[in-house]
Order: C-alpha cells, then sequence, then structure tokens
C-alpha cells in the first residue's frame, strides 16, 4: 500500500534570545502561521532552538506558549547552542520541554528517541546532545520500526565526509546502513540553507528559521510516493519562495 502524501516544516538554528524578544517571538508565529498556511503535518525543529541556556524564565514561559499554539505537532531537539556546559547553568530548553505537553516533543535521550506521529504515517528519529565535540556523534542509534511509514531523522551538527575531525559530525557513510529507508535527514546547524543527498534519502538544512540572526527561512518538504522527499525553501516574513543555489540539486535523482 503507498503511503500517504506528507507535508512536514523544517525549521532550524532560531537562536531564541531574551534580549531578543521581538524577533523571537515573529519568529515563533511566522513558522506557525506558515506552517498552518502550507498544511504541514508536523514541524521539525533542528536544535539552537535558544541562543544559550541561559534564558530567563519568564522568557522561557513565552517560548513554551507560543509552541504550544502551534497546531501541528512540535519535535524539537536540542542543538550546541542549547545544551548546559556545566551544571551550573540554567537549561532552557529543558524548560520548554517541560512546559510543552500533549502533541509536542522535546527530544534528549542520548541514546536516541523514535516518535510515532499521525496515526503511524510518520516516524521522526532524534537525540539528545550530551556534547558538542568530535566524539558527539548525532546519528549514533539510528533505527526505526517496521511498516508503511515515512521515516525521518533530525540531527544537529557538520556535514562531514573524508575522515574531516569536526564536532558533532554527521557522517553518512559511517552510519550508511542505518539510512537506508530514511526518506528525509532534517539538519540545523547552519544559518544558510543546502540541500544534499545520500542514496534515495534526502539531506536538508533548512537555514536559520529566525531574524535573530538570518532571514527567518524555513524548508516545506512534501513526501510522497514515487518521488520520496522533495523540499522548497521560503521565508516566512513575506511568504516568498527562495530559489536554490546553483549547483544544489532541486531533487534527488534515482
Ligand atoms: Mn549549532
Amino acid at each position: 500500500m503507498p503511503r500517504r502524501p506528507l507535508r512536514l516544516l523544517h525549521a532550524s538554528d532560531l537562536h531564541l534570545h531574551w534580549q531578543q524578544r521581538e524577533p523571537s517571538v515573529a519568529a515563533l508565529r511566522g513558522l506557525a502561521a506558515a506552517a498552518r498556511a502550507s498544511g504541514a503535518e508536523t514541524v521539525l525543529m533542528a536544535g539552537d532552538i535558544f541562543d544559550t541556556a541561559d534564558q530567563p524564565d519568564d522568557f522561557i514561559d513565552t517560548v513554551a506558549e507560543e509552541l504550544s499554539a502551534f497546531a501541528a505537532p512540535v519535535v524539537l531537539i536540542p542543538g550546541n547552542h542549547d545544551i548546559r556546559y556545566s551544571e551550573r547553568e540554567p537549561d532552557a530548553l529543558g524548560g520548554v520541554g517541560a512546559r510543552i505537553t500533549g502533541r509536542h516533543h522535546l527530544i534528549t535521550a542520548e541514546d536516541g528517541e523514535l516518535l510515532t506521529l499521525l496515526d503511524s504515517t510518520l516516524q521522526v528519529w532524534g537525540r539528545g546532545m550530551p556534547e558538542h565535540t568530535p566524539k558527539n556523534d548525532p546519528l549514533a542509534g539510528v533505527t526505526f520500526e517496521g511498516g508503511e511509514t515515512w521515516r525521518v531523522v533530525v540531527a544537529h551538527g557538520e556535514l562531514t565526509s573524508g575522515g574531516l575531525v569536526r564536532s558533532s559530525p554527521i557522517d553518512l557513510e559511517r552510519h550508511g546502513p542505518a539510512l537506508d529507508g530514511v526518506d528525509y535527514l532534517a539538519l540545523g546547524h547552519h544559518d544558510d540553507s543546502s540541500l544534499h543527498a545520500r542514496g534515495r534519502t534526502v539531506v536538508c538544512y533548512s537555514g536559520s528559521a529566525s531574524t535573530v540572526l538570518a532571514d527567518g527561512r524555513y524548508a516545506l518538504v512534501e513526501l510522497s510516493e514515487p518521488e520520496g522527499a522533495r523540499v522548497t525553501f521560503h521565508r516566512w516574513a513575506d511568504s516568498s519562495q527562495l530559489h536554490h543555489e546553483p549547483g544544489i540539486a532541486p531533487r534527488v535523482r534515482h
């Protein structure tokens, strides 16, 4: 039985900060509106939600309230700007995770967590970020269950090849077999957006989804048979669709 078509909104690198309250709230509202208008059934936020783990409680409350207002389920993972670098540091994203309930999910498990969403139409695997070093392997433990579902991985780190030593390396070859059957790899860490592929897996940096650092862009992901994942980039501030940069394939060839 073919999998039913599904649309996702993929955002990352919002770098929300209490001293940038207005653009922070605007980004969350802009993304919520874009998700609603586009019919996205799930929203992925691939890390660096906050600019630092040290945010005041009232700002954490505000961010949690804005996220709770998303009609579609929101799946969040931490990035290197979200994690605590000492036990004395506060934990803004953890605070958000404790405040959002029901259909929204913050993934923090260090050995990964598999979510089954939308009546088993979609499986999303992600992992917490115990540290931001070359030892931290954001794809370690990728696993899915069987069945006719779309398979999506969310990860925060540096797309790496050829043995380059980077912190939080996204090494597609090392994890080759585990990524077979994955339709879409939603990445965060870069302010710019870019599109890559491994076999039939579409690999995408959505680019920074707020105007705190960049132009508030996000990726819309169409999942449909038989093509698999197709991506377009947009800005929530003016509803414009961004063109792909030269040299970046607009869609995956089989
Ligand atoms: Mn990052």
